[in-house]
């Protein structure tokens, strides 16, 4: 276009148009272009005589009226002919001007065409464009709804996430409580059970110190049988008629006892104070078993001796012993033939 507009400002220059075989132009008040002077030497006349205003002319007309003012000279050959030749170049030239012109007129044409059709390639390309840009308008705007939409799926996942979080804080606070609160409980637990664990034993204890209290308590409070003494925890019978060792010991053995066995200086200080002064009882004691073995018939061992000088000396056979009070608060034994008859002392 501005190739257009440069064309249509050179010095005396005119707008021509295409749209029949009419050109019009626009002359420029302008004369001092360098123009071919025999051209403006019939300049055409504008009806109003007013420059810069476009004009239009029957071009043909023109010229070819202005053809018939020229006629030859009168006055010689010579300038006459000079004349017809000044005329024919001026002709001449004007049509080389008017070719110029039409050649101008040509290529402004091609000129316009390929501009025409590069506006229309430029129009076509801008709306190939405008749909690429309304595209990707469109696609902007999905991508901006999707990317709102993200967004406010992001910030309701960064909400769930949060909460999320502070659930499991409180979670494993929580946890930390109970295992807190779980080892106290194991630790009082086992404190429970060491405590449980000595009761236990102080109760086996007690236990077994209730029922030494009890048969303490139940010897302390034995009654012995009618007839019997009670030394310590046991009882004993002394009798008063005279039978044999085994006899005797048969009288014992009927009433849940057996011949007394002496086991310590107050047993025998207590069998001598039954048995009463120069007085003999059949013991429990024999070797009825092995000859010189003496033993307990009830199985306690024999841990102190009371025998007399020079016994037991098995004298006559003599399986059994008994006791003899030489003193009110002594006495001593001696081994005997056991078929002798005496009287005894039972022991339970
Ligand atoms: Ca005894
Ligand atoms: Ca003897």
């Amino acid at each position: 276009m501005s190739g257009a507009s440069q064309q249509q400002t050179t010095p005396s220059s005119a707008q021509y148009y295409s749209r029949s075989e009419m050109v019009h132009y626009t002359v420029f008040e302008n004369r001092s272009e360098k123009m071919s002077e025999d051209i403006y030497e019939n300049p055409i006349q504008f009806e109003d005589n007013q420059p810069y205003k476009i004009q239009t002319i029957d071009i043909d007309d023109k010229i070819y009226a202005n053809q018939s003012s020229i006629k030859p000279a009168k006055n010689n050959g010579f300038t006459a002919q000079n004349s017809v030749w000044k005329r024919r170049f001026t002709a001449a030239v004007f049509l080389g001007m008017l070719a110029v012109l039409l050649g101008g007129i040509l290529g402004l044409l091609l000129n316009h065409k390929n501009q025409m059709t590069s506006c229309n390639t430029l129009a076509k390309e801008k709306k190939q464009l405008q749909n690429s840009y309304n595209n990707l308008t469109n696609e902007r705007d999905q991508l901006q709804t999707s990317y709102n939409s993200l967004t406010k799926e992001r910030e309701q996942q960064q909400t769930s996430y949060n909460s999320l979080t502070t659930d499991r804080e409180q979670i494993r606070t929580r946890c930390n409580s109970l295992t807190k609160e779980r080892d106290q409980l194991q630790t009082r637990y086992n404190s429970l059970t060491k405590e449980r664990d000595q009761l236990q034993t102080r109760y086996n204890s007690l236990t077994k110190e209730r029922d030494q209290l009890q048969t303490r308590y139940n010897t302390l409070n034995k009654e012995c049988p009618d007839g019997w003494l009670l030394l310590g925890r046991r009882c004993y019978y002394v009798s008063t008629e005279e039978k044999t060792w085994a006899e005797s010991r048969q009288y014992c053995k009927n009433r849940g006892a057996d011949l007394v066995s002496i086991n310590s200086p107050a047993e025998q200080k207590f069998v001598n104070w039954m048995c009463g002064y120069k007085e003999y009882i059949w013991i429990g004691l024999t070797d009825s078993g092995i000859k010189g073995n003496w033993k307990w018939v009830d199985g306690t061992p024999l841990t102190a001796a009371y025998w007399a000088s020079g016994e037991p000396d098995n004298e006559k056979d003599e399986d059994c012993a008994y006791f003899y009070s030489t003193s009110s608060d002594s006495g001593a034994w001696w081994d005997y033939t056991c078929s002798y008859e005496y009287r005894w002392i039972c022991e339970k």
